[in-house]
């Protein structure tokens, strides 16, 4: 990391990457996301000291699923904050039955995973918030804003929350930064550009559901297990950890391809389009790999609901390339 001193903030980054008569809308919300990150990574690594944030709220969310008290943290603090800042005609949450109506005169919406790996709160392990940012197309921000293609997103990204909390973010046809938060400002400062992995070391999928995985993915995993990668890299071993933004990260910085495919009888996959993977897609795609559904890819798939699950693969473009082909036979 560089020197505090002369480190390039998250700021001074995006005004540079702005073309020169840009309003500095795109910045000021890149500013309200570093506030909203920057409380909840104090939150996350007081762990519960401070403040009583493990464990459950006892409520159920509109996936079914029991809402940890930090999920509910995470998503009140983002929700509020963004409703409010005059920045977003609408947010859509993945804890949110409907979408959250904000000023609708702003030209973009908003739709996240506000706490990305619930399951791993508990016990210490990464855990992320996950966004994508698209322009508004409706009169005042409505369902029809979010359902536009991934390609069409204007900035996807995620937070991760570890021994350090990053941020990486993807604007299209642009350099993928990674940057680093300072707790002592509160600042994110560059870190370092992302560069392509076009080798797969690793693979990430849960493999508990081996006797439900059909048997094209079965032989897909089968190949990541044994054959060489295409270019001349052994081949690849396993890392799951069970959050998506770390397993996808783990991924994208080493080589990998990560993948929670369909089941057997069950075509709809678990995460969900909008607020997982389509921005997991567009990072990907801006270092030169892919995902896939198996059957479309996740750059064109248009969503047709807020809460849409969809089977994801993404990583390197082989990887990926190597599932479609087995699911086309
Ligand atoms: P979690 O259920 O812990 O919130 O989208 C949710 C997610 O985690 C992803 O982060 C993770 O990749 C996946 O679900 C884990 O699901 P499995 O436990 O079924 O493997």
């Amino acid at each position: 990391m560089q020197e505090p001193i002369s480190a390039i903030t998250l700021s001074q980054h995006i005004v540079a990457s702005m073309p020169p008569r840009a309003r500095g809308v795109f910045t000021r919300i890149m500013m309200e996301l570093q506030y909203c990150v920057h409380m909840l990574s104090t939150m996350i690594k007081s762990g519960g000291l401070s403040d009583n944030i493990l464990g459950f709220t006892g409520e159920v969310n509109v996936q079914e699923e029991e809402v940890k008290t930090l999920d509910r943290l995470a998503n009140e603090i983002l929700v509020t904050r963004l409703a409010n800042s005059g920045l977003f005609a609408a947010i859509a949450s993945e804890e949110l039955e409907s979408i959250v109506p904000g000023s609708p005169e702003a030209d973009y919406v908003i739709a996240m995973d506000p706490l990305d790996g619930s399951s791993n709160i508990d016990v210490n392990v990464s855990i992320g918030t996950i966004f994508s940012i698209k322009r508004k197309i409706s009169a005042g921000g409505g369902p029809e804003d979010f359902f536009q293609p991934a390609k069409d997103q204007v900035c996807a990204g995620y937070v991760i929350y570890s021994s350090r909390t990053e941020l990486v973010i993807a604007l299209p046809g642009k350099e993928v930064p990674l940057f680093v938060l300072d707790p002592l400002t509160g600042q994110f400062v560059l870190d370092r550009v992302l560069q392509p992995r076009k080798d797969a070391k690793y693979y990430s999928l849960n493999e508990a559901y081996w006797d439900k995985l059909d048997e094209n993915v079965q032989e897909w995993v089968r190949w990541l297990r044994n054959e060489p990668t295409p270019f001349g890299g052994k081949a690849r071993s396993a890392r799951y950890i069970g959050s998506l933004v770390a397993d996808f990260h783990r991924n994208l910085l080493e080589g990998g391809v990560f993948a929670y495919p369909h089941q057997k009888g069950k075509k709809s996959g678990k995460l969900r389009l909008l607020y997982e993977a389509q921005p997991m897609a567009m990072i990907q795609s801006c270092l030169s790999g892919r995902a896939s559904t198996g059957w479309e890819d996740l750059m064109d798939l248009v969503p047709t609901e807020l809460h849409q699950r969809v089977p994801l693969i993404v990583g390197t473009s082989p990887e990926v390339e190597k599932y479609e082909e087995l699911l086309r036979r």
